[in-house]
């Protein structure tokens, strides 16, 4: 059977998406993956037509995260006026909204995707479309009616999923109104991936020890449970080796949602192995309470490069009683410490436009993250309700939020406060100076908000790319080349931070794009 797999994500690193097109290529399906950043036209481009007409699939499957819930709409809806082919969501949307999903497809995905798309496939070939499928996580409805179906246990033996490739051969891409092969056009494949495609960005763990308020994570334990599933360290190691041959792979990015979830058996293995076969710097995501120093160390010695931590806020209550994270300051001031003493460099992310915060919280925030150990960088992200979340519901509840407003505002857009532009240059700016700007507004005068005003663009444009180039050269041991080439293709990197920051630009396509549909397609927005 032939399954077409189609992304709308505006960047090609799509591991859930591979990962079920690897697994159906496996049990001898003909699979290809097409992406289609960020569409959201009125027509079917000619060249998609063509593509979907010349491959003719037999099912069609769309990946979704909840940003990406117009587009997948608009090109389902297309797809149906030309061709008759069934179509399946999934991914994290299909999970937390399925009801509302199964409106604008034939099935979706209420779960994993690998082994529900293979039996899918089969029922398709041997029972037909018009049989309701009795398939685990694959939901359909019959005459208006939603056949839910019971949630398959998750894939518990990781190993027995097929490895990832850094660019498969059946991975194609929509550019300029005509679809090319990626792994023919590499180069064209690295303009849409992340960080110019220095990196292979995988999972070696499924499922998060933490359920926070505002993550899909809390909702996805209703269908995968609390247990956190690995991968053996061989079945890692041979993924990367077959990634490393790839010249422009410079590093590895570890999305796990902590990687220390692992025993230290597992990570005194993974560092051996992965320093005799790999050598590659690598990057990995923590919880603050979850790290101890010895293992830093080990994961240091083998090449640990970059270290992801969320910190979201300085205030106790606000993570301990708004975002169910258990973790207290004092345990971030701990975490930073250790990671400054091993010279990885440090990401620290923060949520802000909480409005459960109170000012003073957000004064807390600034003087706690003002107090870390220097260098480090901040990211700060918008708190988008994003649905079925904890949170999101208490805000609709309690009418702070509207249950579709995550669709109406991109996480990256943060709203331009006094506090949060404190926030976003606290790194980089004294200490003395913080505590000179960090002032609840009854205290603020005409001068602080004029200088902050100047400082900010000066900081974001001078300060902040020397930090982030200076983070990744010392993280590199100084290897000035390896810096140059790691830093160099993604927006995040020093240079092109300088460029961005300098034209005022960030990466804001998506609102500009959907403003638009709005526009002119108002049919999509409605229900
Ligand atoms: C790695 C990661 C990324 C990577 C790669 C994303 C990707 N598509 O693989 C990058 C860095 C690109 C990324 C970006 C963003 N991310 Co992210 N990301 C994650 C993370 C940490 C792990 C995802 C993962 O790889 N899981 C492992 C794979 C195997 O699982 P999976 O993706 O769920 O896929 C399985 C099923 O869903 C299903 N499935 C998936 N696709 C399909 C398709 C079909 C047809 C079928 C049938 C089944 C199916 O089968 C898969 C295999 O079993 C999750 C947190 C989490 N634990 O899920 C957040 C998460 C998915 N991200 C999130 C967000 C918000 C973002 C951003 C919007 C953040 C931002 N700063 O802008 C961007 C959006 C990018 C975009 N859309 O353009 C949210 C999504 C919330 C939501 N409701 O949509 C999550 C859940 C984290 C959170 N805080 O809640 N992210």
């Amino acid at each position: 059977m032939k399954l077409l797999l189609l992304s709308l994500q505006s960047n090609s690193y799509i591991t859930g998406l591979k990962s079920v097109a690897a697994s159906a290529r496996a049990q001898g399906h003909d699979v290809k993956i097409l992406l289609l950043p960020g569409y959201l036209e009125s027509r079917l481009s000619p060249a998609i037509t063509e593509f979907i007409q010349n491959f003719n699939p037999d099912l069609i499957g769309i990946g979704l995260m909840s940003i990406e819930f117009y587009p997948a709409k608009n090109i389902s809806r297309l797809i149906r006026e030309r061709f008759d082919i069934p179509i399946i969501w999934g991914g994290v949307h299909a999970i937390l909204k399925p009801e509302e999903c199964l409106k604008f497809a034939d099935y979706i995905c209420y779960g994993e995707g690998e082994r529900a798309v293979v039996s899918l496939l089969e029922h398709l070939e041997t029972k037909g479309r018009g049989v309701v499928p009795d398939i685990p996580n694959v939901w359909t409805t019959d005459n208006g009616e939603i056949c839910r179906q019971p949630v398959s246990p998750p894939e518990t033996y990781l190993d027995s999923i097929p490895c990832q490739e850094y660019v498969p051969d059946y991975f194609y891409g929509f550019h300029k109104n005509k679809i090319y092969n990626f792994a023919e056009n590499q180069r064209l494949y690295r303009k849409y991936a992340l960080y110019g495609g220095t990196c292979h960005m995988m999972v070696t763990t499924r499922g998060c020890p933490f359920t926070c308020s505002y993550c899909g994570n809390s909702t996805f334990t209703a269908v995968y449970g609390h247990g956190i599933r690995k991968r053996s360290v061989a079945n890692v190691i041979a993924e990367l080796k077959e990634v490393k041959k790839n010249p422009y792979v410079l590093y590895i990015n570890i999305q796990d949602d902590c990687f220390f979830v692992h025993s230290r058996e597992w990570i005194i293995e993974f560092c051996r192995e992965y320093k005799k076969h790999i050598n590659l710097p690598f990057l990995v995501r923590v919880i603050p309470t979850m790290m101890d120093e010895e293992t830093l160390r080990l994961l240091r010695d083998a090449g640990l490069s970059w270290i992801v931590m969320g910190i979201q806020s300085g205030s106790d209550r606000v993570n301990i009683e708004i975002y169910n994270r258990k973790v207290r300051f004092r345990s971030v001031e701990k975490a930073a410490a250790l990671i400054a003493q091993t010279g990885a460099a440090p990401f620290y992310e923060m949520i802000v436009d909480n409005p459960y915060e109170t000012e003073a919280e957000r004064i807390e925030t600034i003087q706690g993250i003002s107090g870390l150990k220097k260098p480090y960088t901040v990211s700060l992200a918008h708190l988008t309700f994003f649905p079925g979340t904890p949170l999101s519901e208490r805000a609709v509840k309690d009418n702070i939020t509207t249950q579709d407003a995550y669709l109406y505002r991109y996480i990256v857009k943060i709203d331009k406060t006094y506090l949060n532009r404190l926030l976003d240059i606290t790194p980089y700016i004294p200490q003395r100076l913080v505590r000179f700007f960090n002032k609840p507004q009854a205290k603020r005068t005409l001068m602080h908000r004029v200088l902050l005003r100047v400082l900010v663009p000066v900081v974001k444009r001078s300060v902040e790319p020397a930090v982030y180039f200076f983070i990744t050269t010392r993280a590199l041991n100084y290897n000035v080349s390896w810096t140059v080439r790691t830093v160099r293709g993604g927006w995040r990197s020093a240079i092109s931070r300088v460029i961005f920051n300098f034209l005022g630009k960030g990466d804001l396509e998506y609102d500009r794009k959907l403003a638009w549909a709005r526009k002119n397609m108002p049919a999509l927005f409605e229900n």
